[in-house]
């Protein structure tokens, strides 16, 4: 045996946590992996998922070799050019007769986490004229960037965990995620004792105590669905102490807007939002108190929860204003700890970037009049994108890197639209409920097997410190394989449609393509880490000498944070309306309780799914009800129960979570068979997905289903 030792990071989510690889030159296998000691961000630590890496790129499930459907349903292996060639064919007849609109791409997570893969089929829309651009951005926190484009944003860097007094943790749960942008990516549970142990305080609003909340100073457990009420109360209370930061606010908010403020959230008084939360007495004031009156420093994060509960939009805009008035910003003369060390970073200065807007400039889309968002169509909207006739019709589908057969709320409808559809692609590296109803699967190299560079993107801090390392491919593709990057599979199609791509600004060379490693250094911009000198550190490194600190407003930079524009105006109104229903109603009729998201630790959606050994742990994804709500219902852990929305019902196996509040079935999506198969939930799990309907229950503005505070009843079943 010849064994090799190398260095990586993994790339399945947002940690990018530091790996050391053994590997064996002989079977070209991985042997060992373990977190990477030496990496100066996650110092060895690594999860779970991230340790299955053997099975994921030498298991038995992984595709080796495009595949092309046959006539009764079978596939076929053909060699990749053949395939390609029949692909790109296919393409130019559509785009011939439908328009370039036609061909969709759908770029989910398996290929965000990718520098190469990541922006190729923007690019590649680009080349062929298409605007059918749809990402899981759209169906994740797209309220976030619609909350920025209306309340404006800090051109002062981005605040870090270390420069913290408080935070407060709305809907998300980063201990288990490693999602929340930029803080606790890596090793989440050690950085946020450490800040602990220095002073930080933790509030959580979660429906469940959580494994963040069992480090709060402060939980409030409300149902869920109710945040954009907490926040506006929150904001009201805030104002009416005098807690805000009143100097801060003079200068980015206005007089006028300031009280066009106070005036909107009037009617949220803590004893009827506390009720219609089913909050304790005394909640909001324990959270306000912590968060704005004995705290200087420190922001609200929001999550998944409350993104795809309703009125996420205005949620996301009130977290947002929550912080602006507290003027939770790194002000001149801070230091700016984390930015983007792939791209030249503008000077920080402590100045509002105006309200850009953007989304509400582009023509709106033949579905619900939707926007764009960062030039993409809601995903939300891409089920109507494919089922309504008309000009802009979507005909064909790409799907890279992403499982909407599972993971697209309103499951049915999307099944629907798969059948509609004339033609289907994926690059996937397993036969998932969307690949096995492709016409042509290519499956692509993993991830130790290409060399890659961390996430990157609107030069964005990711990573709490500028932080860069080049993962080399460490093995080779598989013996007699044919997989291929990502970026290959749209250069190749470009190309037989006679199209020019750009990436990262470069003009491709469509007769001879790049290499992996040429395409990393035109993403590699910053003028300290130029690929070759990243390439030095296998370990990875913190450009410290990079950290700089933000520059005083400059006197024409007269910008202010718009609080309360007229359309938030009208949505606060709409809200106020909603104060006094406390029941779950819904298309008429009543419910007992509200399904609320959740992440499960040893999947990455369905990430994992084809994983003998995470199977083995996780067969299929419990129902979370608290003890007494299962009493209630005569049930114990393993029992089964029929959870009935107003859109479908699904089988699914309770179990007890006595940190869960009463009143709420807590589950995780990307579980089940297709719509219409059926298998056994306790080896499928159940998908809570078709319970939604999107036809309704749906958000203005970016179309985002209702994914969470779903209205649901439950039954036990006896069969
Ligand atoms: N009901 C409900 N629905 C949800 C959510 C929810 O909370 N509740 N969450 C939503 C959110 S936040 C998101 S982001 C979306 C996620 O939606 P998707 O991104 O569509 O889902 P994933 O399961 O993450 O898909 C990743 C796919 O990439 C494949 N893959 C793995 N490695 C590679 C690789 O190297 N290359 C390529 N090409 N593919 C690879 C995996 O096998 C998998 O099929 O789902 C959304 N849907
Ligand atoms: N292990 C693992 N990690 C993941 C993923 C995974 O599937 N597994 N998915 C990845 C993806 S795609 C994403 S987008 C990120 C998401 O990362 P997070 O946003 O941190 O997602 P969750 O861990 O589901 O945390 C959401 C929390 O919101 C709570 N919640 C649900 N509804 C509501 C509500 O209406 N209001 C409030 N206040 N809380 C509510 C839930 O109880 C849950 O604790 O995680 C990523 N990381
Ligand atoms: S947290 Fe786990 S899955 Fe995420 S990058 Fe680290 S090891 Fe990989
Ligand atoms: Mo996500």
């Amino acid at each position: 045996m010849a064994i090799r030792e190398g260095r990586s990071f993994c790339r399945i989510c947002l940690g990018h946590c530091g790996m050391q690889l053994k590997i064996d030159d002989e079977t070209n296998k991985i042997v060992d992996i373990r977190g990477d000691k030496d990496n100066p961000l996650s110092q060895g630590y690594a999860c779970f998922k991230g340790l299955q890496a053997e099975e994921a790129h030498h298991g038995e499930s992984r595709l080796l070799h495009p595949l092309k459907r046959q006539p009764d349903g079978t596939f076929k292996q053909i060699p990749v050019e053949q395939a390609l060639d029949e692909v790109a064919a296919k393409l130019a007849a559509i785009m011939q007769r439908d328009g370039p609109d036609a061909v969709g791409v759908y770029f989910g997570n398996g290929a965000q986490y990718n520098a190469t893969a990541f922006t190729t089929q923007a690019s590649f829309l680009n080349a062929i004229g298409s605007r059918s651009n749809f990402t899981a951005f759209t169906i994740d926190q797209s309220a976030k960037v619609l909350a920025f484009e209306r309340l404006g944003g800090w051109a002062g860097g981005n605040l870090q965990l270390a420069q913290a007094d408080v935070i407060l943790f709305l809907g998300t749960n980063p201990l288990l995620s490693h999602g929340l942008l930029g803080m606790l990516h890596s090793q989440p549970t050690n950085r946020l004792n450490a800040e602990r142990a220095r002073g930080l305080k933790v509030i959580v609003i979660d429906p469940r105590k959580t494994e963040t909340a069992t480090h709060a100073d402060v939980l409030i457990q409300p149902l869920p669905g109710n945040d954009a009420f907490i926040l506006a109360s929150l904001i009201r209370m805030v104002l009416k102490e005098g807690w805000e930061d009143k100097a801060f606010c003079e200068r980015y908010v206005g007089t006028a807007s300031m009280a066009a403020l106070r005036e909107a959230v009037e009617p949220f008084t803590e004893d009827v939002v506390e009720a219609r939360a089913k909050l304790q007495p005394g909640d909001l004031r324990r959270v306000a108190e912590l968060f704005a009156r004995d705290s200087k420093q420190g922001r609200v994060y929001t999550g998944t929860g409350p993104s795809m509960a309703p009125h996420s939009n205005l949620m996301q805009h009130l977290a947002d204003t929550l912080n602006v008035i507290c003027g939770r910003f790194l002000r001149a003369g801070d230091k700016v700890l984390g930015f983007d060390m792939m791209v030249p970073s503008e000077p920080f200065r402590a100045e509002v970037i105006a309200p850009p807007r953007t989304s509400w400039k582009v023509p709106p889309s033949r579905i619900r009049g939707v926007g764009m968002i960062i030039g993409e169509r809601p995903t939300g909207t891409l089920p109507d994108e494919i089922l309504t006739p008309g000009p802009g019709q979507v005909k064909c589908l790409i799907s890279c890197g992403g499982n909407l057969a599972n993971l697209m709320p309103d499951q049915q409808k999307m099944q629907r639209a798969f059948d509609a559809l004339e033609f289907k692609v994926a690059v996937e590296p397993y036969m998932t409920n969307t690949a096995k109803q492709c016409d042509y699967i290519f499956p692509p190299l993993l991830q130790y097997e290409r060399s890659d560079l961390p996430v990157s993107a609107y030069a964005f801090a990711f990573f709490p410190e500028p932080w860069m390392q080049y993962a080399p491919a460490l093995l080779k593709p598989p013996k007699d394989s044919e997989v291929i990057e990502e970026w290959y599979f749209f250069w190749a199609l470009a190309k037989r449609l006679g199209k020019t791509m750009v990436f990262s600004g470069n003009t491709l060379d469509m007769d001879k393509g790049p290499t992996n490693d040429q395409l990393l250094a035109m993403r590699t911009q910053h003028p300290l880490a130029p690929l070759e000198e990243i390439k030095k550190y296998p370990s990875g490194k913190i450009y410290y000498e990079a950290q700089t600190t933000v520059l005083p407003p400059r006197p024409e930079a007269t910008a202010t944070f718009d609080v309360v524009p007229e359309d938030i105006g009208g949505e606060i109104a709409a809200l106020a309306a909603e104060l006094g229903a406390t029941r779950h109603t819904d298309g008429g009729q009543q419910f007992t309780h509200l399904l609320s998201s959740r992440r499960m630790r040893d999947f990455y959606n369905t990430v994992g799914m084809f994983l003998p050994t995470t199977r083995k742990r996780n067969p299929y994804n419990p129902a979370f009800l608290n003890p007494e709500d299962l009493a209630a219902y005569g049930l114990n852990s393993g029992d089964r129960i029929r959870i009935t929305s107003d859109h479908a019902s699904i089988a699914a196996i309770v179990q007890a979570d006595a940190g869960l509040r009463r009143g709420v079935v807590s589950m995780a999506h990307a579980w089940g068979p297709l719509p219409g198969e059926t298998k056994d939930t306790a080896t499928h799990g159940a998908s809570t997905n078709l319970l939604i309907s999107i036809d309704r229950d749906v958000e203005p503005l970016n179309s985002m289903p209702r994914m969470s505070a779903i209205p649901v009843n439950i039954a036990r079943m006896t069969d």
